[in-house]
C-alpha cells in the first residue's frame, strides 16, 4: 500500500480498512500526513449516525455494542465502532477484552472496530476519538458507535460528539443509581437497563423512570421523550427494540434538522479548541524566545512581581512587538 496522503485518502474513500486504520494512526501520532489526508476526505463526512454508548465499568457496554453491530448488520448497515478505554494503556486496536467480545465481526468487511487507550494521543482522547469518527464517517459507515466508560469529563466530551447517546445502567450498583450521575442523566437520549436477567432490575428501572420523569418536567414541550429499555445483551434480548428506538431518534433528528446542527456544533467546538490550543502554543513559543521573559520569571520567583501582572506585562510586550 502506497503511503502518500493522497493514496491513503483514496483508500479511505474506497472503504479500505487498512487505509482507515493508517489514517487514524497518523492523526493520533500528529503525523502531518494525517492532516493532509483528512482534508481530502473531509467533504465526505457528516453522514454517519453517531451513537454514543456509555455507562459504568462492566455494565455490558461492549457486549451490547456487539449485539448492536449484529442487529445493524441485519438491517443492511455498515458499522464502525470506536471503543474508548481510558483506563487502558493500549491503543491501536489492542484493547483485548473488546477485541475478544467483538471478534465474531472481525472478518466482516462491513464492520470496522477501533479501540483507543490513553497512550500516545496528541491532543487527548476526545480529539483522537473525534478524528477516528471522521475517518469512519468518510469511509461510509452508516452507523458509528462510540463506547466509553462514563466517568470523567473526557468521556462527557466524547459523549457530546454523538447524535444519539445511550446510557447503560445495571442492577446491583447499590442504592443510588450510580450510573446516572447528573451529567449523564442530562445528556442521555436513550436509557437502557442491561443485565435485566439479574435480580434488582425492576428496582433500577423504577428509579430511572422516576428520574426521567423529573427530568421531563424541567423540559416541557420536548419533541423526544427518552425511552427506557431493558436488555440482556448476552442473549441479544431487547436489542431489536433498542435499534428501533435509535432509528426513531435518528429520524427525528433528520426531520427537525437537529442532525445537521449537531454536526455543525461538533465541528465548531473542535475548531475553537484547536484555535485556542494553537494560538496558546504560538504565544508561548514567542514568549520563551523573548529575552524579557527570563527577567519576568526571575521577578515572579523573587516575589517582586505578582503572576497576574507578569502575564499581562509579557502579553502586552508580545502583542506590541507583533502589532
Ligand atoms: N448476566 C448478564 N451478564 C452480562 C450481560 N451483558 C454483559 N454481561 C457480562 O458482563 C461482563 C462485562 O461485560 P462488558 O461488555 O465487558 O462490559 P463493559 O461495560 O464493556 O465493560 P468495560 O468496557 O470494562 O467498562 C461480561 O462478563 C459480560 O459477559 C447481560 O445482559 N446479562
Ligand atoms: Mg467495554
Amino acid at each position: 500500500m502506497s503511503q502518500t496522503p493522497l493514496a491513503i485518502a483514496r483508500g479511505v474513500l474506497a472503504r479500505e480498512i487498512g487505509a482507515g486504520a493508517r489514517l487514524i494512526r497518523w492523526l493520533e501520532e500528529g503525523d502531518p500526513r494525517g492532516r493532509e489526508a483528512l482534508a481530502a476526505v473531509y467533504p465526505h463526512t457528516g453522514r454517519a449516525h453517531l451513537i454514543g454508548i456509555t455507562g459504568p465499568p462492566g455494565a455490558g457496554k461492549s457486549t451490547l455494542t456487539n449485539a448492536l453491530i449484529s442487529e445493524q448488520r441485519k438491517r443492511g448497515r455498515r458499522v464502525g465502532v470506536i471503543a474508548v478505554d481510558p483506563s487502558s494503556p493500549f491503543s491501536g486496536g489492542a484493547v483485548l477484552g473488546d477485541r475478544v467480545r467483538m471478534q465474531q465481526h472481525a472478518l466482516d468487511e462491513g464492520v470496522f472496530i477501533r479501540s483507543m487507550g490513553t497512550r500516545g494521543q496528541l491532543g487527548g482522547l476526545s480529539r483522537a476519538t473525534f478524528d477516528a469518527i471522521l475517518v469512519q464517517d468518510a469511509m461510509g459507515y452508516d452507523v458509528v458507535i462510540v463506547e466509553t466508560v462514563g466517568v470523567g469529563q473526557d468521556e462527557l466530551d466524547i459523549v457530546s460528539l454523538a447524535h444519539s447517546t445511550v446510557i447503560v445502567s445495571v442492577p446491583g450498583l447499590g442504592d443510588e443509581v450510580q450510573a446516572i450521575k447528573a451529567g449523564l442523566l442530562e445528556v442521555g437520549d436513550l436509557f437502557v437497563v442491561n443485565k435485566a436477567d439479574r435480580d434488582g432490575s425492576e428496582q433500577i428501572l423504577r428509579q430511572l423512570e422516576l428520574m426521567l420523569h423529573l427530568r421531563e418536567q424541567t423540559r416541557p414541550n420536548q419533541d423526544w421523550t427518552p425511552p427506557l429499555l431493558r436488555t440482556v445483551a448476552l442473549k441479544n434480548e431487547g436489542v431489536e427494540a433498542l435499534v428501533d428506538a435509535l432509528d426513531a431518534h435518528h429520524a427525528l433528528l433528520q426531520r427537525t434538522g437537529a442532525f445537521t446542527v449537531r454536526v455543525q456544533e461538533r465541528s465548531r467546538h473542535m475548531f475553537l479548541g484547536l484555535l485556542r490550543e494553537q494560538s496558546a502554543a504560538r504565544i508561548m513559543a514567542e514568549a520563551m524566545a523573548d529575552p524579557a521573559t527570563a527577567v519576568v520569571i526571575l521577578a515572579v520567583d523573587a516575589g517582586t512581581l505578582d503572576p497576574y501582572s507578569a502575564a499581562t506585562q509579557l502579553l502586552w510586550r508580545l502583542s506590541l512587538k507583533v502589532g
